[in-house]
């Protein structure tokens, strides 16, 4: 329920009367300097770029602040249908430029900055990102949003309001260092504290049955723990559409009654502890992007999002129909953003059944028609697991319910596939074994109307193989959702000339119709334009270096291939076949080999903290890095950077800059990727693999504007069956040579046997990314880009192909497939008050 102390009557009916303040010029100015000098206290004096950053960041939240009222007065009004996105991470990087492109007072901002003799972009780089996300699925909810306000539709993150986000990467002597990400340590002028919409979220003690005043009997959760959650909400702005919707996160405060009781006690000290437990829950972001570990922090984390956003969901539901469910599941819809929240489905029946008494069957009809699940992963190590006793420990009551619907589940599918008992073993819910497990994802298939993958290529892995089973008993569950990115950051605030060349050529549609790139097809024959596409792209490159320069210190020709390889660091990934490359390129180069087009290959990304092959796959790359770039015979012609601390604004820098996208992960494995889609957006040419979204990004742009090389998916598992690496690297003179450099310990020269794990790996026979076995079609396929670049009339072609063909790469379009087959939202302007 709301808090009483905030729900009192409205104090004031002129409040609803204030003026909206204005979008000139003019008008920032004059904000500006009110927050500038009345509320931060500041003057000419003062020559602090944060300081003029909160400024001006508070004078845009205030511009967007009306229309964010007005929103939820829209959406109230017409008691539409709503959906709910839920996730564990939130990738949104920086708001302030995003926030003003998208009320479009880019220009008037820059001009008022301006007037006060401040460079606007260098407050805009001030910024700290907001890194709520390890990589793809974080980034992936954040373009959700954008796309989810700029079509208009009401839909509501949640999420969780980590005191640490993602952890700052260094490097030292090579190694990867991770420093804690304070991105709270500085005044966060986008969120709003909501205390009226506080929930309390238990933890442990037991069930029992109590009888109430008419004799009925309920279940109910004793001798809990409570934790409070509170929301502090963050603007979603639409483009330039008066829309502006909410992602709401919640952070983890001890409350009053544990508070009082505990310290009462007399035990001041345990009681102090256990208030830091309750505080902790969203103290940390998880940094693994894969393998699971099982640990109750991140249990409790889960259950803390799910039932404090499901509380809040259904107070809203009480407050506009009272105790009536029937038709709760027309008008709300939950995404679950993986398995990471999906103990909503246990939750939901919890809340309906326990607070709201319902019966198990309509409980269970409303559940399982308002949750949908999005996977995207194949790796079995990243499918969640939680051992039962640590379930039942932490959550009783909602280990009953699992123990339920498992119980009602297996008997449909004993009626599905009868007296096949090793069925009933392999799909259950609980998996059986010494220590017992909950399978989240397949509470959270069991749980759902639908169930999608995030490629073509990956939904049709998950009916065939990994939910094979699952998809026998409900295929119509099953579909595939290609992911987006946003066109609004990751084109026209990213590459603003670009951007401005296109919309001189082809209008300014494009930004909400991403497919009408597609007329900018004829003019890849026009030589005036691909002049101007190629001074744009060269000059991209060149702030790209400059920022390396300035940052790093390292100077980078211009006209080299920019060959980026930026994403996190795994095995799956692969980025060790790209070293192997660029080792093979060294050698040659070295040899007096002079057919090679010059390169500056661009590695970034972060390893989990305990993730060691990953970490060392860094090591080697700034080893090899090293080398090269001190080698006098190879200057100007080959050059190899690992830029630190990979994160969603410096993904803005360098993909205006790419020429060259790396996506080469093991077919198969990499379920969509996303980071394709942004240097496609932004002209450079794929090298990939027959994998995720790839395959897509082919089919738009056609085999003359893609480089494919490598394993299918299927040609991958035929090829394990016998796989023998040495054999094939003794075939091969040019790997034969890479890898004797490398055995050689020439890029470990003081550090004996360092790279010895990685070098075992790509040469046992079980080696389940088969890195090896891609080698040869890799560096053939290389020695096409190569040809293909020395070409620049064929090169600007191909780069202004790309960004034609990438219309279906825009998560509005995504997010207008989920409204259509899952949500089914309707699409509600907000009216602009003037
Ligand atoms: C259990 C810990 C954990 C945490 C995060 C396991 C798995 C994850 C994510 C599923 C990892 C992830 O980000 N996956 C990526 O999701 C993107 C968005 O759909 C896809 O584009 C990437 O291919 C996929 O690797």
């Amino acid at each position: 329920m709301p808090n009483s102390e905030f729900v009192k009557s409205h104090p004031c009916d002129t409040i609803k009367h204030v003026t909206e303040k204005g979008l000139k010029k003019k008008d920032l100015i004059h904000s500006f300097k009110e927050y500038y000098v009345h509320f931060l206290g500041r003057d000419d004096e003062s020559h602090s770029v944060h300081y003029a950053y909160e400024a001006l960041g508070m004078t845009i939240r205030d511009r967007l602040m009306e229309r964010w009222n007005e929103t939820h007065r829209t959406y109230k009004q017409a008691k539409t249908k709503r959906a709910f996105y839920l996730s564990m991470e939130y990738l949104m990087g920086r708001s302030l430029s995003n926030a003003m492109i998208n009320l479009g007072i880019n220009d008037a901002a820059t001009r008022a900055m301006n007037e006060l003799g401040i460079e606007i972009e260098e407050i805009i780089q001030g910024e700290l990102d907001a890194g709520l996300g390890n990589g793809g699925l974080g980034r992936l909810a954040a373009c959700f949003m954008d796309s989810c306000a700029t079509l208009q539709l009401p839909v509501i993150g949640y999420g969780l309001r980590y005191e640490y986000g993602m952890f700052t990467q260094t490097i030292v002597n090579g190694h990867q260092q991770e420093k804690p990400d304070h991105w709270l340590r500085l005044r966060n002028v986008w969120e709003l504290k909501r205390l009226e919409y506080a929930h309390h979220v238990k933890f442990g003690g037991y069930t029992a049955v109590q009888t109430d005043e008419h004799g009925e009997e309920h279940f109910v959760w004793l001798d809990a723990n409570e934790v409070l959650a509170i929301p502090y909400d963050t603007p979603i702005p639409g483009f330039q559409n008066n829309t502006v919707n909410t992602l709401r996160l919640w952070k983890s405060v001890a409350t009053e009654e544990f508070n009082l009781n505990e310290f009462n006690s007399g035990d001041y000290v345990h009681a102090v502890a256990k208030k830091n437990s309750a505080e902790n829950i969203t103290m940390v972001l998880y940094p693994n992007d894969s393998s699971e570990n099982g640990k109750e922090l991140r249990l409790r984390q889960q259950y803390f999002l799910v039932s404090a956003s499901l509380q809040d969901v259904i107070s809203h539901w009480v407050g506009l129909y009272g105790e009536d469910f029937s038709q709760f599941a027309d008008k709300n819809c939950f995404q679950l953003n993986d398995t990471h929240p999906s103990l909503a489905v246990a939750e939901l029946m919890r809340l309906l059944l326990d607070n709201h008494h319902l019966s198990w069957d309509d409980a269970w009809a409303i559940t399982s028609s308002s949750m949908a699940y999005t996977n995207h992963t194949l790796l079995p190590e990243a499918l969640e697991k939680w051992s039962v006793t640590l379930f039942k420990e932490l959550l009783p009551r909602l280990m009953d319910i699992v123990f339920e619907i498992n119980a009602r589940f297996l008997s449909q599918v004993a009626a599905h596939w009868p007296g096949d008992y090793n069925k009933l073993r392999t799909m259950s819910v609980i998996e059986e074994g010494e220590e017992p497990q909950v399978r989240m994802a397949y509470l959270a298939i069991v749980g759902s109307f639908s169930v999608n993958g995030v490629a073509e290529l990956h939904s049709q892995l998950l009916q065939r193989e990994m939910f094979a089973d699952f998809y026998a008993i409900w295929p119509e569950k099953f579909n595939n959702k290609t992911n987006g990115v946003t066109p609004r950051r990751w084109l026209l605030g990213a590459n603003p000339e670009l951007a401005s060349l296109i919309t001189e050529t082809i209008g300014s549609d494009w930004i909400h119709d991403l497919t009408l790139l597609k007329s900018l097809i004829p003019y890849a024959e026009d030589k005036e334009f691909r002049k101007r596409w190629r001074s744009i792209k060269q000059s991209a490159k060149q702030r790209l270096a400059d920022y390396k320069q300035q940052q790093h210190g390292v100077t980078i020709n211009v006209d080299a291939i920019f060959d980026v390889q930026v994403k996190r660091i795994h095995e799956y990934k692969r980025q060790l076949l790209k070293v192997l490359h660029v080792i093979h390129l060294y050698i040659r180069i070295k040899a007096g080999d002079k057919d090679i087009a010059p390169r500056c290959v661009l590695i970034a990304g972060k390893a989990a903290p305990g993730y060691q092959i990953a970490k060392n796959i860094i090591k080697l790359i700034n080893n090899v890095a090293t080398v090269i770039n001190n080698d006098p015979d190879i200057q100007g012609q080959l050059s190899l950077l690992f830029l630190p601390d990979y994160r969603v604004s410096a993904m803005e820098q360098i993909c205006p800059g790419a020429d060259l996208s790396e996506q080469i992960s093991t077919a198969g494995k990499e379920a969509s990727g996303t980071g394709n889609m942004k240097m496609m957006m932004n002209g450079a040419v794929t090298v990939g693999t027959y994998d995720g979204a790839n395959i897509e990004i082919l089919k738009e742009v056609g085999e003359d504007n893609f480089f494919l090389f490598g394993l299918t998916e299927e040609q991958v598992n035929q090829t394990k069956a016998h796989y023998n690496p040495v054999s094939i690297i003794e075939n091969d003179d040019d790997l034969t040579q890479v890898m004797n450099l490398l055995e050689s310990g020439h890029f470990n020269q003081l550090e004996p046997s360092l790279f010895d794990a990685l070098i075992t790996s790509l040469k046992n026979s079980n080696d389940p990314w088969v890195t090896i076995a891609d080698f040869r079609s890799y560096i053939d396929i290389q020695a096409q880009v190569d040809i293909a670049y020395l070409d620049p009339v064929r090169w600007i072609k191909m780069s202004i192909m790309n960004v034609a063909c990438s219309g279906k790469f825009s998560s509005d379009r995504s997010i207008n497939q989920y409204n259509e087959d899952i949500w089914q939202l309707e699409h509600l302007p907000v009216l602009s008050k003037t």
